[in-house]
């Protein structure tokens, strides 16, 4: 009972795989991927969440971005802190939640979902009693969305399919610390997308005639880019991410009936991300289930890049951020 009243914050950083997770087993609840993924956890896109046991509530309270949940949004929420009561066994338990997300635009492919679920999994565990490690922390995690299991970690981190819920989880591969890369992150679009991901998910694994092979490619490439990271080999973990992008956008292209997150701007920041490198300046692209871009480069070329892409875009849509930090409890 000792957290009675007092309100858990936790904060947690969003990743950008650099290996996509793109398609579950069947038991659709449990978020088991069909392929290993990795990422990137990144330092300046966050979410602050605030979980405060309420014995006089009936119900759960949730704030979004200062505004009441309502709808789809907040039933998610109820149901992964079910999860959270039926693992204290404190079924009668309701808790105020308060999300606060320092993420560019929200369900367009910033995957602002990884840091919420993986904040909300930290402080309403926490809120609720449970004394949970880092693994059943990045499991519980998971049961909120797949990629938010890999945000309780920081630096380069691979989500291990596992068979079930006690063997899916996610775990640090290697710090990112003594590594000069970073990510500039385009924002091209800050509407919600039409297709979720798990909708678009769905869809590939159930039509794309390319999905067994991706499964294939993409455990060869986590083998590969885990002794790119190894080597500190820029080029091949840059090379690796543009190119499992692309396949995974892949299966959204190849599925029936056919869907497309990119829009004509995505195509052409490409186009412009391979015009640099011929240049010389070596920097690569990844795109999540949205049209938005994410170009990962060195350290050392970011602000000539960012200079390039602020005369396109304007400078409010082009922010870079380094590796960031693993789960973390903020005092009030
Ligand atoms: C990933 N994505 O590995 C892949 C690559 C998007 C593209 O996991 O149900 O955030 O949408 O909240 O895990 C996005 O899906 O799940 C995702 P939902 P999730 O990061």
């Amino acid at each position: 009972m000792m957290n009675k009243n007092r309100p858990v914050i936790a904060r947690a950083h969003t990743n950008i795989a650099l290996v996509k997770y793109w398609g579950g087993k069947q038991n659709e609840n449990l978020i088991i991927p069909q392929n290993d993924s990795l990422s990137l956890t990144l330092d300046q896109f966050y979410t602050d969440t605030t979980v405060t046991f309420d014995p006089t509530l009936t119900a759960d309270a949730v704030l979004i971005d200062n505004e009441v949940a309502q709808g789809s949004d907040y039933q998610r929420v109820v149901d992964f802190l079910d999860i959270v009561r039926q693992k204290a066994q404190t079924p009668d338990r309701f808790f105020n939640v308060n999300s606060v997300n320092h993420v560019p635009p929200t369900a367009a492919g910033f995957a602002s979902s990884a840091s919420a679920f993986a904040a909300l999994a930290a402080a309403a565990s926490r809120a609720a009693d449970l004394k949970l490690d880092l693994t059943e922390l990045s499991r519980l995690a998971r049961r909120g969305s797949g990629s938010a299991s890999r945000s309780i970690f920081a630096g380069f981190v691979q989500w291990h399919t596992g068979n079930d819920d006690e063997t899916s989880y996610a775990e640090q591969y290697a710090s990112a610390a003594d590594w000069d890369i970073g990510v500039i992150a385009l924002t091209l679009q800050k509407s919600r997308k039409k297709v979720s991901s798990r909708q678009g998910m769905q869809l590939s694994v159930t039509t794309s005639p390319f999905y067994s092979e991706w499964i294939k490619l993409a455990n060869s490439d986590i083998e590969q880019i885990k002794q790119a990271i190894d080597q500190h080999d820029f080029t091949t973990v840059g090379h690796i991410s543009e190119t499992n992008a692309l396949r995974m956008h892949a299966l959204t292209l190849s599925a029936d009936p056919g869907f497309i997150y990119f829009t004509g701007q995505t195509i052409e920041m490409i186009n412009e991300i391979r015009q640099l490198r011929k240049m010389g300046i070596e920097c690569y692209a990844t795109i999540d289930a949205g049209p938005n871009v994410k170009v990962l480069c060195q350290k050392e070329n970011a602000s000539k890049i960012m200079t390039h892409f602020n005369q396109l875009l304007g400078s409010e849509n082009v922010i870079y951020t380094t590796p960031g930090s693993g789960i973390e409890y903020l005092e009030k």
